[in-house]
């Protein structure tokens, strides 16, 4: 089993897409474990998006991803990484494949509706900036009280 951060943009959330897209996801057969609406502040934009720091279009992905409530969400299941970013599609939505979120419902760069981890270890480390340590464990699984 693994563990993945995924969030919907403030683009989804404003288009009123978050529940196709965690329908998406449930379809798949993965297990939602953590899900909060945030106000991403700049500071939690930086520590996101600290890759992309000096690439040119990162001040609009900060001011972007920081203008409106966004949804951020743990997702677990077999390979869940790589499953999450086949379901979104490419980066670029007007090359996404049919099919996926992107592909189907944005066509801009920026606002590409969703944000899925690209790897473990990546999705470890963001899913820290926006969830607890008891909020990353109430999720799991337990055997039903007797
Ligand atoms: P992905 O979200 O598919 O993992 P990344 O991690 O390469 O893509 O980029 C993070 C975010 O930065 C993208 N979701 C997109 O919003 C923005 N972005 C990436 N490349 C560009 C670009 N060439 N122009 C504008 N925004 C971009």
């Amino acid at each position: 089993m693994s563990r993945t951060f995924v969030m919907v943009k403030p683009d989804g959330v404003r288009r009123g897409l978050v529940g196709r897209i965690v329908a998406r996801l449930e379809a798949k057969g993965l297990a939602l474990t953590a899900l909060k609406l945030v106000a991403v502040s700049p500071a939690m934009a930086a520590q996101h998006y600290e890759e992309h720091r000096d690439k040119p279009f990162y001040p609009e992905l900060v001011q972007f991803i920081t203008a409106g409530p966004a949804v951020a969400m743990v997702w677990e299941g077999r390979e869940a990484v790589a499953v999450v970013r086949g379901l979104m599609g490419v980066t670029d939505p007007a090359k996404a494949a049919p099919g996926t979120i992107r592909g189907d419902w944005a066509l801009s760069i920026t606002e590409n509706l969703v944000h899925g981890a690209d790897g473990e270890a990546s999705a470890d480390r963001e899913m820290r900036i926006y969830f607890s340590d008891a909020e990353l464990s109430a999720g799991t699984p337990r055997r039903p009280r007797d």
